[in-house]
């Protein structure tokens, strides 16, 4: 590659979590935001670092075991050596294997769920790719559905309001927050390391200037979450810390002095809304002789009567946005607070109305609270999947740990399939699954265990055939997401690591061995494809009267601007101006706040309306604390953990987790001290950090630093680096969305006066 040293010789890039510009100065990787931006993320800075580092993987290795005696469940994952062979050895090895398995056991036995963020630009998408790959050769794979992030809301949200992206992503903007609302009452906050990441690309990170001018207008902010840090600064916010997972107790409180004081919107209830009548006699208490009160949610929730109590009465007759992190439904019962915000909004008249009601997710993403693209942006195609076999993508272990077994979805009775070959390109599941080493052991019962990285993670350590792919700085790619106006040339700025190929060569090779290269490829190379697609945005942007340059214009100038449509309040704006010629696309038409549909579906975990139930995990004598475990400040989940920013946030090698100081105080626990945290599942060290930012009784350890087990020999072994997914539960949220748990758990934490194990999460394993 050339190396440009000047700064007009950067070339346009993106990421997840940002626009940039990136280049060479003196040998030394250069990233620079794009200079539209007003508020970069410190996340761009773990590209230079991380290019070169040695947890890149440098060529293909295949698991000893796997090699010398072929493919079969193996407890052996993750602690044989690993053999270095030759591209072609590997892809041959490979394509015999996929064809072996296809052949014996139909493709019902291969699992390409392979959920994970990968990276920036339409065309590499990793996930797309290996889809794409497993459809268009094979015939298809079982699939994974919903996300670790909205897993139970995908579902509940549905039933109670409408379709989840647009009733979520395109109803409330942040240009209505900053004229039109009164009080926020922000469920988890809106942490702006947090929308500092969307999926595809962000310009612009707007979310702290549109707080901070809301704030100046005189918009209240109120923060209902552990941590103190969950709104920045800029929102003026006051803090009402809870014990976690109680929000639907303190809702139903705010609920209960609503409807006795007669401060609820009786003729939104009764107009847009069904299932009043039921939920009532919840709330007052006619069904189990408990009245949902003030004091009721303070005896739960830790927040005193008086102020749940008054939060009611301030937000009657104002313009009120309930907004909710992801957080509240990653935890048993997720589904509860999600329905219960919805219903609040409801009491309060809001639904609908300009920065009001309920906006489920907006500041956890850089999605929401956005205008939708008005062009076509299009995606890798699929193919088709002949296979309908699929999961709740967080019942991954189940279904591998058990095969034949029947589950709850959604009001289906589904099985889980017996799966022989796990695909995963673009994905980390040590990374985003609870109880690792329930993890371990779902992997050692399949044949073959396949990954595409980037870097030694440990879902790669654990694969059987490991194949070295491209970074994304180091291909060409288009960037767009349909909730920003940019559209961006991701121009290459490095040759390739060691070995390493594009996920797209990949395939093909496979592809061809399989005797099915021209399905996969169409004959285009990936510049052809960059072309292929990018002429789809063109034609949709001539249409609409916009400049639409042809590809190589495009690719010179290095972006586009795409249109954008109106800010019109989405189907929840349509609806609450019209709700005879809008309805909502419900059963009803209108807001679910009892929904027949679930009802039916006799769930105690999940009843007909909003309820409050006593979760199962709780703080006990073992495991006293709440442990929050959210999303990284320094990196998206776990990519990049060993890049600039990431590593400089460790402390002694080792994430940090954060305690309230008489939590410390009483363990004998000092600023910088090395702890254990553990619980039944499993245990891992961090550096404590001592903030009372941190409601006391909660812990708070980021996900991300990658799974390192000082003995991989054991079953258990002690996670030295600080990854809380080996303490965290592996439940479905409940049989309606059976979503991910793992935000929030119970451990202990002590004092580690052992000798400090080695890290060694970032070295190439033993070969
Ligand atoms: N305890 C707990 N666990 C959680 C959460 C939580 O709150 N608490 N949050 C959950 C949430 S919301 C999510 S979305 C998940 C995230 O889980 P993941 O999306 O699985 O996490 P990432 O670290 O983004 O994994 C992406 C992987 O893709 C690799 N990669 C990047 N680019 C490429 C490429 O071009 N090709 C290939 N083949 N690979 C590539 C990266 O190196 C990385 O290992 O985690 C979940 N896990
Ligand atoms: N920097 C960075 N940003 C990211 C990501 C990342 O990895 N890094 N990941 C992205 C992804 S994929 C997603 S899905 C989103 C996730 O978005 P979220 O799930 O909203 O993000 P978290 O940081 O996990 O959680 C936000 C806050 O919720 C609070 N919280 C936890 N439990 C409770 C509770 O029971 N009640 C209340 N009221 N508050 C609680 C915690 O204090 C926590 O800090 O973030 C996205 N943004
Ligand atoms: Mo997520």
């Amino acid at each position: 590659m050339n190396a440009p040293t000047d700064p007009k010789d950067l070339k346009p890039h993106a990421a997840h979590w940002g626009v940039f510009r990136a280049g060479w100065r003196d040998g030394t990787l250069v990233v620079e935001p794009h200079p539209g931006d007003p508020d970069p993320s410190p996340i761009l800075q773990n590209f230079p670092e991380a290019l070169r580092h040695r947890a890149r993987i440098a060529q293909p290795m295949v698991r000893r075991g796997w090699l010398e005696n072929g493919p079969g469940p193996s407890d052996r994952r993750g602690r044989d050596e690993l053999v270095p062979v030759s591209w072609d050895q590997a892809l041959d090895l490979l394509a015999g294997e996929l064809a072996r398995v296809r052949d014996q056991h139909g493709v019902r036995s291969i699992f390409g769920g392979s959920y994970g963020w990968s990276s920036a630009g339409r065309f590499h998408h990793a996930q797309s790719q290996v889809h794409r790959f497993l459809n268009t050769t094979l015939g298809g794979y079982v699939r994974s559905i919903n996300s670790y992030s909205a897993g139970a809301s995908n579902v509940i949200i549905p039933h109670v309001l409408g379709p989840f992206e647009p009733v979520t992503r395109h109803s409330v903007t942040w240009d209505q927050v900053v004229e039109h609302t009164e009080l926020v009452l922000a469920f988890g906050g809106m942490a702006v390391k947090n929308s500092a990441v969307g999926g595809g690309g962000v310009s612009k990170h707007i979310e702290r200037g549109a707080m901070g001018a809301a704030h100046a207008r005189g918009c209240r902010f109120v923060l209902i979450a552990p941590l103190r840090d969950d709104l920045p600064e800029e929102a003026g916010a006051e803090w009402l810390p809870l014990t976690p997972g109680t929000d639907t107790a303190l809702m139903l409180g705010m609920a209960h002095t609503l409807a006795t004081e007669n401060l609820h919107d009786r003729d939104f209830l009764d107009r847009f809304c069904v299932g009043w009548p039921e939920f009532e006699a919840y709330l007052l208490g006619h069904k189990d002789g408990t009245p949902k009160d003030a004091a009721w949610a303070a005896a739960i929730s830790g927040v005193k009567a008086e102020s749940i109590a008054q939060l009611a009465r301030d937000a009657a007759g104002k313009r009120v946005l309930v907004t909710m992190a992801h957080s509240l439904q990653r935890a048993e019962h997720g589904e509860q607070p999600v329905w219960m915000g919805a219903v609040l909004a409801a009491m309060l008249g809001q639904i609908g109305l300009p920065g009001g009601g309920f906006n489920y997710a907006l500041g956890s993403i850089a999605h929401y609270g956005k205008r939708k693209v008005a062009v076509a942006v299009a995606g890798l195609p699929q193919g088709r999947n002949t296979v309908r076999d699929f999961i709740p993508v967080a019942r991954i272990s189940d279904m591998l740990l058990n095969p034949g077994a029947p589950f709850d979805y959604d009001g289906q009775k589904l099985t889980y399939p017996d799966i022989k070959l796990v695909y995963w390109a673009g994905g980390n599941p040590f990374h985003h699954h609870q109880d690792i080493n329930r993890l371990r052991e779902a992997f050692y019962r399949v044949d073959t265990l396949v990954v595409h990285e980037t870097a030694w993670t440990a879902t790669a350590r654990h694969a059987d055939i490991i194949l070295p792919c491209t970074m994304t700085l180091e291909r060409e790619d288009i960037a767009a997401a349909t909730t920003d106006p940019l559209m961006v040339a991701m121009h290459p700025v490095s040759a390739p690591y060691g070995e390493a190929r594009d996920d797209y060569s990949i395939f093909a090779a496979l592809a061809a061995r399989l005797g099915k290269e021209d399905a996969f490829t169409e004959g285009r190379d990936a510049r052809g494809w960059l072309r292929h697609l990018y002429e789809i945005t063109r034609v949709s942007m001539a249409e609409h009267g916009a400049p639409a340059p042809d590809f190589d214009t495009f690719w010179a100038a290095g972006e586009l601007e795409m249109p954008l449509e109106q800010d019109t309040g989405g189907i929840l704006g349509a609806f609450r101006r019209d709700p005879d010629a809008h309805p909502l696309p419900t059963p009803s038409g209108k807001v679910e706040i009892f929904s027949a549909t679930i009802d039916a579906f006799g769930y105690d975990d999940c009843p007909g309306h909003p309820t409050w139930l006593e979760p199962v995990d709780v703080p006990n004598d073992a495991a006293p604390l709440w442990i929050v475990a959210n999303q990284p400040a320094t990196r998206l989940h776990s990519q990049l953990d060993f890049g600039g920013t990431s590593a400089n946030s460790k402390r002694r090698g080792r994430e940090v987790m954060r305690m309230h100081p008489a939590d410390a105080a009483a363990r004998g626990i000092a600023e910088g001290d090395v702890v254990r945290l553990f619980n039944g599942r499993g245990a891992c060290l961090a550096a404590a950090a001592l903030s009372d930012a941190v409601a006391p009784g909660v812990v708070q350890l980021a996900t991300g630093a990658w799974y390192d087990p000082a003995d991989p020999e054991e079953d258990k072994p002690l996670c030295v680096h600080g990854n809380p997914n080996v303490l965290t539960r592996d439940a479905g949220t409940s049989r309606l969305a059976q979503g991910c748990t793992g935000q929030l758990t119970t451990v202990q934490v002590e004092l580690f006066t052992g000798n400090l194990p080695p890290i060694r999460a970032w070295d190439p394993p033993a070969v």
